[in-house]
């Protein structure tokens, strides 16, 4: 809740704390551990206008809560085009103001949603998608914690009024929580930064004259949302301006806000399809396509009463219309099909067919939309993960939606550029850690054959009370929803690295688990461990266990040594104790782009590739006890962390700098890779292709 205060009186520790990491990790375990006692700290101890804070925003909250879910019953589709859909983006330049730290809820007492926002106080511009944290030179900006207020114009054409038209506004995701209002009166909310929101506005629209949307976002993060945060608050007041307070989380990554992905209008006609459920199988050569279509009507009494057709026909990737059927549920049969790969597993990667979803009814409505289908099968067993019942080894990346000046915002060109070098390194796979990524990168993983492992925003979850459970469950359904007909996604992973050495997150996983396979039986489900297996709890619901190993990072940094005989041991363990097939989901070391040494010494690029060789060592030997099912390298690019004493400016893990230029590591990670696939780069006299005789000089 918003509501929750915290306070904490610094330490002696606090005021001495050595430029030791040691000190420094004993510290941070005895600050946190203060965060979460005092977190329910009683009133009287607090001072009174942080109490008139806090009810204001409680008060805001519940208010909020109790709007929740409004948006929870659509399908999930993704806007698309068509003969019977119109889209429109409101992306561009939106109004923007913040509400003042220590007043948060200024902007509902005053109604800022009422009229336009220029006109109750000053404005900036913001680039919609973009998080607004690093767009300016407004440190208030980047560092805010609490309501942003966003609003522009936009018109809708009377000829969509006149034709019945539903018109549907579509936000790819609001980070965390929003509030949305259409010409002033509340339109919808919603709870999750990753997730799309869909409001049906129809009948709030003015037709043929000016709208105006506005959007209140809330970037706070408390132990109810998912990801977990807390705001301390301090009592200490020669150290802290009253009202002083400070957002922790459990998590290493920036905690970027703002409008992130496309916004969208679509219209439909009344009766539309909202929602197709696609499941493929092959048998011999032929394609087997399952599907059921959900129509909705808006239309009433006796002209809805008079029934709604369903038919399909699904044209492959040159337009050829190849197979038809009629009904809203229904088998068809691909004859020679083309089937989904992944990428290096054959010539034509990626392989999309589209099936036009239709529906009429008998007002002469027809809705049509286009869904891509893949037609592939996964398998797994306490060994193997297959495709198409071929055992398939994941060589991939642990990402972020993170660049320089956007944050978290999805810009097409990025996308492209990623996707370029996860080919270029020759990956197949990218886990989206830690949260579910925009569609757009989605539709691109689809098209290119790149295996994804689905990661719910459930990171570093500790406590696993009931409250905690429903929303991570509601989260799992929604992503779910959402993503559930793409062939890329392989997996869904539940959380990453919970504190799971608590006995409590046994059965929080067990229910989280049993809902993602209620909504979902077709895909293994997996999280990453960061415990030993002798001391864990979660790991025992989950289909395939991922570990996340920093040895010779985190662990014995400087040994490199010891990390082959280390990481064969623990990824044995986790088999011989669970009996299910293991994959490393994290491994690697920080390294300054241009900064060499010889031999090797942490925090070098040398230091980071020669880790990665070890590493590479351990892989091949847990290959070969043939239960190991892939490797992901922490991190596919340099990325955004708050300010702290242990990291240079960012997280360095990238194998390529945050501009995606490659480091060191990048070469030494394509060698390897296209090795696994066995596919002989056209440029094989890489200096960089690891060998018995490279491995030794980089132990060196
Ligand atoms: C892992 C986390 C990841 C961090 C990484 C690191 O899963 O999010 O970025 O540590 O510290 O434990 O580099």
């Amino acid at each position: 809740m918003f509501g929750f205060l915290i306070c904490t009186t610094p330490s002696d520790e606090f005021l001495d704390l050595k430029n030791d990491s040691a000190a420094r990790d004993l510290y941070e375990e005895k600050f946190l551990t203060v965060v979460w006692c005092l977190m329910y700290q009683p009133f009287p101890k607090m001072r009174w206008t942080i109490r008139i804070w806090n009810l204001l925003a409680t008060g805001l909250v519940s208010l909020c809560l109790a709007m929740e879910s409004s948006d929870n019953n659509w399908g999930g589709l993704y806007p698309r085009e068509s003969e019977s859909r119109e889209m429109r983006s409101l992306d561009g330049l939106w109004n923007f103001r913040l509400a003042p730290l220590q007043d948060p809820d200024q902007g509902f007492r005053e109604e800022w949603f009422a009229q336009p926002l220029d006109m109750t106080g000053p404005v900036i511009s913001m680039a919609v998608p973009s998080s607004y944290n690093d767009v300016t030179q407004d440190k208030t900006l980047r560092d805010h914690i609490g309501w942003a207020w966003y609003d522009r114009t936009f018109f809708v054409p009377t000829r969509w009024q006149t034709d019945k038209k539903r018109v549907v506004l579509r936000l790819g995701s609001a980070h965390y929580r929003s509030i949305i209002y259409l010409n002033g009166k509340l339109l919808t909310s919603h709870e999750g930064g990753h997730l799309p929101i869909m409001a049906d506005m129809t009948t709030n629209l003015v037709y043929g004259k000016e709208n105006r949307i506005t959007v209140a976002i809330n970037n706070t993060l408390t132990p109810e949302t998912i990801p977990q945060g807390s705001i301390v608050y301090t009592n200490y007041p020669t150290m802290y301006p009253p009202g002083y307070f400070i957002q922790t989380y459990n998590f290493d990554f920036t905690n970027y806000a703002g409008l992130h992905r496309p916004v969208y209008i679509y219209t439909t006609p009344q009766t539309y399809v909202d929602d197709i459920l696609i499941s493929t199988d092959i048998d011999g050569t032929n394609g087997i396509i399952k599907y059921s279509i959900q129509h909705v009507s808006t239309l009433t009494g006796r002209r809805q009463a008079k029934g709604v057709l369903c038919s399909i026909k699904l044209l492959n990737k040159t337009g050829v219309h190849v197979a038809s059927g009629v009904g809203c549920q229904g088998t068809i049969v691909v004859t020679n099909a083309q089937l989904w790969w992944p990428y290096l597993m054959s010539q034509d990667p990626g392989y999309l067919y589209t099936l036009l979803v239709m529906v009429s009814d008998a007002e002469g409505n027809l809705d049509v939309y286009p869904q891509k289908v893949g037609i592939r099968t996964l398998g797994w067993n306490s060994t193997t993960l297959t495709i198409n019942n071929k055992p398939v080894y994941l060589r991939g990346c642990g990402k972020h939606e993170d660049a320089d000046i956007l944050g978290r915002g999805v810009i097409y060109p990025l996308i492209v550029k990623d996707f370029s070098l996860l080919k270029w390194l020759g990956a197949n796979s990218f886990r989206t850690s830690h949260y579910p990524y925009a569609e757009e990168i989605m539709d691109m993983a689809d098209k290119e054959g790149i295996m994804v492992i689905d990661e719910s925003p459930a990171v570093g979850l500790s406590g696993f009370g009931e409250v905690l459970m429903k929303k991570h469950i509601s989260v799992m359904k929604e992503l779910i929803r959402r993503d559930k007909n793409r062939p890329s996604v392989i997996m869904w992973s539940v959380a990453n690295e919970p504190e799971s050495k608590q006995l409590a997150s046994k059965d929080y996983f067990r229910a989280i688990v049993s809902a993602t396979k209620s909504a979902d039986s077709s895909r293994p489900v997996t999280g990453t461990i960061k415990h030993f297996s002798r001391k864990e709890h979660a790991v025992v619901n989950f289909d395939v266990i991922m570990v996340n190993r920093f040895f010779s990072w985190y662990i014995n940094i400087g040994h490199l040594e010891l990390i082959k005989q280390q990481t064969v041991k623990d990824v044995s363990e986790w088999h011989l104790l669970h009996n299910k097939p293991v994959m490393i989901s994290e491994y690697g070391a920080d390294s300054l782009a241009g900064f060499h040494m010889d031999p090797t010494w942490a925090w070098t690029e040398e230091y980071q590739a020669a880790l990665m060789v070890q590493n590479f060592e351990a892989f091949d030997i847990l290959r070969a006890k043939g239960y190991f099912v892939g490797e992901m390298i922490w991190n596919f690019a340099d990325f955004s962390t708050p300010q702290g004493n242990f990291r240079a400016g960012r997280n360095r893990k990238g194998v390529f700098t945050r501009n995606r230029q490659p480091k060191m590591a990048a070469h030494v990670l394509r060698c390897r890779y296209h090795q696994l696939a066995n596919v002989t780069l056209a440029d094989n006299q890489n200096a960089f292709c690891y060998g018995s005789v490279l491995s030794d000089v980089m132990l060196n």
